[in-house]
C-alpha cells in the first residue's frame, strides 16, 4: 500500500524538477509535515536546510494515508473531466499551450471545453494540467473547477467554525498556483445563503474560508482584505458587517474575492447551526482566472 501511496503522490504531484523516480526516493525520506500540497515544505523549495520535521513512523503513515484520500477525491473529480480536445498542430506548434490564451489563438474554440496547458511551460516546473477554457469578451479565461461547487446545506454544528469542508481542486495546488501566478486577475465566488446563521458575530468570526497557503481569511466575497466584512457591510448597505445575522429570515452574502496571494479556497468553515430554526447552505464557483 504505501509503495503504491509513494508511487501515486509523484505521479500526480510532483513536477518536472522533482520528479525523481521512485527508487530515487531515501527510504527515511522527510515527509512534509505542512498543509497538503504548499510547495516549500519539503526541502524542495531551494532554501538551504531542512525545512520540515521528521514524525514517528506513525505519523508518517498517517500523513499518507491523508493525502491518499485527498489524491482519490481528486481522481474521482478528474475522472469526469478526462475528455480534452486536441489542438490542431504541425511541427513546433504542437508543443501542449501554455495558458488559454494560446488555446484561443491556435484552435479559435469559443466553447468551455477542456484542454491540457502547461503554464510555466514544457520539461520544467509543474506538469501538464487539464484546464476549462473559456471566452469572455476577447478575454480567454481559465477555469479551474473542484468538488464543492454544488450547493450544500449546513445544519448542526454550534460552534465557530464547527462545519469543515475541504475543497478539493482538479489540479494540485503548485499547478493551480501556477495558473494564478501567470495571471492578472483571478476570482472565485463565495455564497452563504442564511437562516439565524450568522458569519460574525459581533466581533467572533462564525464563518471564514481558509486560504491557498492555509491561513483564516478575514473577509468576506466583495470585501477587502482586513475589513473583517461582507460586502454590504463594507459599502454600508447592510447594518452590521454582513447581511447573514441572527433575525429568522433567509438572507444571503455572495461576491467575488479577487485577492490573487489569497486564491483560491482550500476550506470552507461555518457554524451556528445546532438551534432547530438555524440552518444554511454554502456554494463555492470555479476558480476563474484572465489573462
Ligand atoms: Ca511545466
Ligand atoms: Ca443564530
Amino acid at each position: 500500500m504505501k509503495f503504491v501511496v509513494v508511487c501515486l503522490m509523484f505521479l500526480t504531484t510532483a513536477g518536472y524538477t522533482s520528479g525523481q523516480s521512485v527508487q530515487g526516493v531515501p527510504a527515511h525520506s522527510c515527509l512534509s509535515q505542512g498543509p497538503p500540497g504548499i510547495p516549500g515544505r519539503d526541502g524542495r523549495d531551494g532554501t538551504p536546510g531542512r525545512d520540515c520535521s521528521c514524525g514517528t513512523k506513525d505519523a508518517e503513515i498517517d500523513e499518507l494515508q491523508m493525502k491518499y484520500q485527498k489524491l482519490e477525491q481528486r481522481l474521482s473529480v478528474l475522472e469526469n473531466k478526462n475528455e480534452t480536445t486536441p489542438i490542431p498542430c504541425t511541427g513546433d506548434a504542437c508543443k501542449i499551450p501554455s495558458s488559454c490564451t494560446e488555446v484561443a489563438e491556435r484552435s479559435g474554440f469559443n466553447d468551455q471545453s477542456f484542454y491540457v496547458i502547461d503554464p510555466d511551460g514544457p520539461d520544467r516546473g509543474v506538469l501538464p494540467m487539464v484546464v476549462q477554457c473559456d471566452l469572455q469578451g476577447d478575454k480567454a479565461t481559465t477555469l479551474i473547477g473542484h468538488n464543492s461547487e454544488t450547493r450544500t446545506r449546513v445544519k448542526g454544528f454550534q460552534g465557530p467554525g464547527a462545519y469543515s469542508r475541504d475543497v478539493i481542486y482538479w489540479n494540485s495546488m503548485e499547478q493551480v498556483r501556477a495558473v494564478v501566478n501567470q495571471s492578472t486577475l483571478c476570482k472565485q465566488q463565495i455564497k452563504y445563503e442564511c437562516h439565524g446563521s450568522v458569519i460574525w458575530s459581533s466581533t467572533t468570526p462564525y464563518a471564514w474560508w481558509v486560504t491557498w497557503d492555509g491561513r483564516q481569511a478575514d473577509y468576506w466575497g466583495g470585501a477587502s482584505p482586513g475589513s473583517g466584512k461582507c460586502a454590504c457591510g463594507q459599502s454600508g448597505t447592510c447594518s452590521g458587517r454582513c447581511n447573514c445575522g441572527n433575525d429568522l429570515a433567509w438572507r444571503e452574502d455572495s461576491g467575488f474575492l479577487s485577492h490573487k496571494d489569497d486564491l483560491p479556497v482550500i476550506q470552507l468553515r461555518f457554524g451556528d447551526t445546532d438551534d432547530p430554526p438555524e440552518e444554511g447552505y454554502h456554494t463555492l464557483g470555479k476558480l476563474i482566472c484572465y489573462p
